[in-house]
């Protein structure tokens, strides 16, 4: 039964109808089922299957766009579920989230700005498109002790990079650890441009960022 509704959930996504997502997802909240089940075996694969397809040509930039409204009304559904299964952890940081300068892509940063909320962090989140001094300034004023730079083209993965080097100029960089994430971004990627770490997922950012915060 809750297998049938995530896979509901997945084919509804793909199919690009936002409202039967909507529904399905309330309907599986309803049910008992976790919401963390629900976007990780329900809305993420299908928001992987839709990146397939307009990767092979099957699908075009609309097809993406209404997905991505589905799936962001689905989120929209479950982020108060989420919090109010909150932990409050004392070693909780604070962090400031972004995409970076030039990307739009919102889910997978939000998402994890999501689950970092949900697990107790403080989360200054800035949206998408953020230009490099909208990271430092707010860092400055949140007295952050972390980052978050989101990135999903391979041409503005090295504004991650001008975030670092704007961090270290300003004099920030000694309180902050840095994390990157995004579907082209790599651990390898993170290294070389002197970022503290990454994570492939929203669940991974979570424990990457507690480790991080229990370092500074
Ligand atoms: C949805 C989507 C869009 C939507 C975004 C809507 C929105 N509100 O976010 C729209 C339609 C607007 C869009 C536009 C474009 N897109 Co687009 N898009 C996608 C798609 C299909 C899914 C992205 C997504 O939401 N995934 C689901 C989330 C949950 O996953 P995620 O983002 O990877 O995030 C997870 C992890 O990466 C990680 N993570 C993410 N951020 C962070 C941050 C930190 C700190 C950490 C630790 C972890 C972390 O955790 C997240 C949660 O698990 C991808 C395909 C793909 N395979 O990624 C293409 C894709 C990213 N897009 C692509 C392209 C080319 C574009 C456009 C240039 C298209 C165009 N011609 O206009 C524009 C760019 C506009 C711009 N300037 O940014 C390409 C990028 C190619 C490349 N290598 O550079 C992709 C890969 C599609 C493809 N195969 O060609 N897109």
């Amino acid at each position: 039964m809750s297998n049938g509704l995530l896979a509901q959930i997945t084919d509804s996504l793909v199919a690009g109808d936002p409202d039967a997502t909507v529904a399905g997802t309330r309907q599986a909240v309803a049910a008992g089922l976790e919401p963390l089940t629900i976007i990780e075996n329900g809305l993420v694969p299908g928001m992987r299957i839709v990146g397939d397809k307009y990767a092979s040509g099957e699908y075009f930039l609309p097809n993406l766009i209404v997905s991505a409204s589905g799936m962001k009304q689905a989120m929209a559904v479950l982020e108060p579920e989420l919090k109010a299964r909150r932990q409050h952890r004392k070693s909780a940081g604070t962090v400031v989230i972004g995409t970076v300068r030039g990307d739009i892509h919102e889910i997978g940063k939000s998402l994890v700005a999501t689950m970092l909320a949900a697990n107790g962090f403080e989360v200054h989140d800035l949206g998408v498109d953020v230009p490099v001094d909208g990271f430092v300034a707010r860092v400055r004023e949140a007295g952050a002790n972390l980052v978050g730079l989101s990135a999903l083209l391979t041409t503005t993965m090295r504004g991650q990079k001008d975030v670092i080097d704007a961090l270290e100029k300003a004099g920030l960089r000694g309180q902050v650890k840095v994390m990157v994430g995004g579907a082209p971004v790599t651990k390898k990627w993170a290294d070389d441009i002197g970022a503290d770490g990454w994570a492939q997922d929203a669940v991974a950012a979570v424990d990457l960022a507690s480790r991080l915060v229990a370092r500074v």
